[in-house]
């Protein structure tokens, strides 16, 4: 019987060993990031700075845009953020993209090189 009692104390602390780890191992703690690509208006390096700084809120660890393909591609932590909240901060910079359309005064005040339209 001392063979059966041995393996009862190690299943014991096998379950005992699991559920600290379980303890000190919360999932809810652990932050996801998710990456979108959306189609943003712009010219130059100029609009870039002013798009990348503008998608670069609370949530957003990463943010780039091309001047070639004129596409954003943002990493952002979706318990703070979403892409049409990204979009709405982007066009309130005065770049219209797939989510928001930027106002036509913010428009108007672009740089002249930056006037998309
Ligand atoms: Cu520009």
């Amino acid at each position: 019987m001392k063979a059966v009692r041995i393996i009862i104390i190690a299943i014991l602390a096998t379950v005992a060993g699991f559920n600290s780890y379980a303890q000190t191992h919360d999932h809810s703690k652990i932050t996801s990031t998710k990456t979108e690509t959306i189609k943003v208006s712009g010219n130059c390096e100029m609009c870039k700075a002013r798009i990348e700084k503008a998608a670069k809120a609370d949530g957003v660890s990463k943010a780039e845009w091309s001047v070639k393909t004129k596409t954003l591609a943002v990493t952002f932590d979706p318990a703070k953020t979403n892409i049409e909240t990204i979009g709405k901060k982007v066009a309130s910079a005065g770049h219209d993209n797939e989510k928001a359309k930027a106002d036509i005064k913010v428009y108007k005040a672009l740089p002249g090189c930056c006037q998309y339209r």
